[in-house]
């Protein structure tokens, strides 16, 4: 089991891979979207994105693949620092929209998606993260009370505002669409969308060599701005692994929003779904409370038992990357950095204590 930090965007630089490294890194997962165009996502501020009714911000250039040029470059520079590039995590909705929301440039945007694979692939890069939601991370709030005084991230109940024509993933892809909502789809909808996301796509990863791996609904709420959502419950996931069986479909299995679920056994889950070898990467932090009422809180508080879940992805053969996912941030000049440092700091240890190195 390794240690690797997320990064987002505008954070991929050589002094922020030296960080990860002195913190205990040994993998980077990279996002390439932008979730701060536009100002929506944040200001100036490193942490996850939260945004407003209108979402983080806008979408990238729906004109713009990523390439492979750009790919490789990043594993590079990532390994220039002497770390590795494990995932990328997240398409942009300005290139797939239209699968999420099964719209006229569906076939398009599955070309897309499948030229980024085949690039990734290509590239040496192994893991694509994905969400597939239609209402993305949306609904969450900051709220106080933190240890310390440390703000927190989390829900203080259900967030059904209807989600503006123009908009998906939590972003806007096109600030001109008519005024108007989107319509709600059912879950079965939403699953048929999947299911045919995933067969067209997962033979082009298993040819690339690339992991899709799929990352449950955050908040996990059965709707969020009207719109079902997938994985919201632990067995959802099973679903998923089952619809299109391959060897590259796996899982971004995110503790926190395991935990954040109504029903289940964290501990359970981390079993059922390690034991399948059906996790590309993990993202393991602490949380309180059950959605809808729920709080991200430091690694070593909350209700889940970190060390306890380490053990069982040892103990299951596990041998893939732990990355932080969120933190609390603390007070200081780097507010994040810290926050990851503390959270990077008891992955270490933990693994360590484990006989993990
Ligand atoms: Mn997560």
């Amino acid at each position: 089991m390794k240690i690797g930090l997320g990064l987002y965007r505008h954070m991929l630089t050589p002094d922020n891979f030296r960080f990860a490294k002195q913190a205990g890194a040994t993998h980077i997962v990279a996002h390439l979207v932008d979730y701060f165009k536009g100002g929506g996502g944040h200001s100036a501020s490193d942490d996850q994105p939260m945004g407003t009714d209108r979402g983080w911000g806008l979408a990238g250039d729906p004109t713009a693949l990523w390439t492979e040029a750009g790919l490789v470059q990043l594993r590079k520079d990532v390994e220039a620092e002497g770390l590795k590039l494990e995932a990328i995590e997240n398409f942009d909705p300005a290139h797939w929209h239209d699968i999420l929301l099964d719209g006229p440039l569906r076939a398009k945007h599955i070309e897309n998606v499948k030229t980024i694979i085949r690039r990734m692939g290509a590239a040496g890069i192994p893991i694509m993260g994905y969400n597939f939601s239609l209402a993305g991370v949306a609904g969450r709030v900051t709220l106080p009370g933190g240890r310390g005084g440390a703000p927190m991230v989390g829900t203080d109940g259900p967030y059904d505002l209807p989600m503006p024509n123009g908009m998906v993933w939590n972003m806007v892809y096109d600030p001109d669409a008519p005024a108007g909502t989107v319509p709600t789809i059912t879950h079965e909808e939403l699953w048929r969308r999947l299911t045919r996301f995933l067969e067209e796509i997962l033979p082009v990863a298993e040819a690339s060599g690339v992991q899709m791996a799929a990352h449950p609904d955050d908040p996990p709420m059965p709707y969020v701005r009207g719109q079902p959502r997938l994985v919201y419950q632990p067995q959802m996931y099973q679903r998923l692994l089952d619809v299109v069986p391959s060897p590259n479909n796996k899982l971004e299995f995110c503790v926190g929003s395991l935990a954040e679920m109504t029903e289940g056994d964290i501990y359970e889950t981390v079993d059922q779904y390690s034991r399948q070898g059906a996790l590309g990467y993990v993202h393991l932090r602490n949380i309180k409370g059950k959605a809808p009422h729920y709080r991200e809180t430091f690694i070593d508080e909350g209700d889940v038992d970190v060390l306890k879940v380490l053990r069982i992805l040892k103990d299951n053969g596990f041998d893939g990357v732990v990355i932080p996912d969120h933190a609390p941030q603390m007070s200081c000049d780097a507010p994040w950095h810290s926050g990851m440092a503390y959270a990077m700091g008891f992955l270490k240890a933990g693994m360590m204590s484990l006989g993990i190195r």
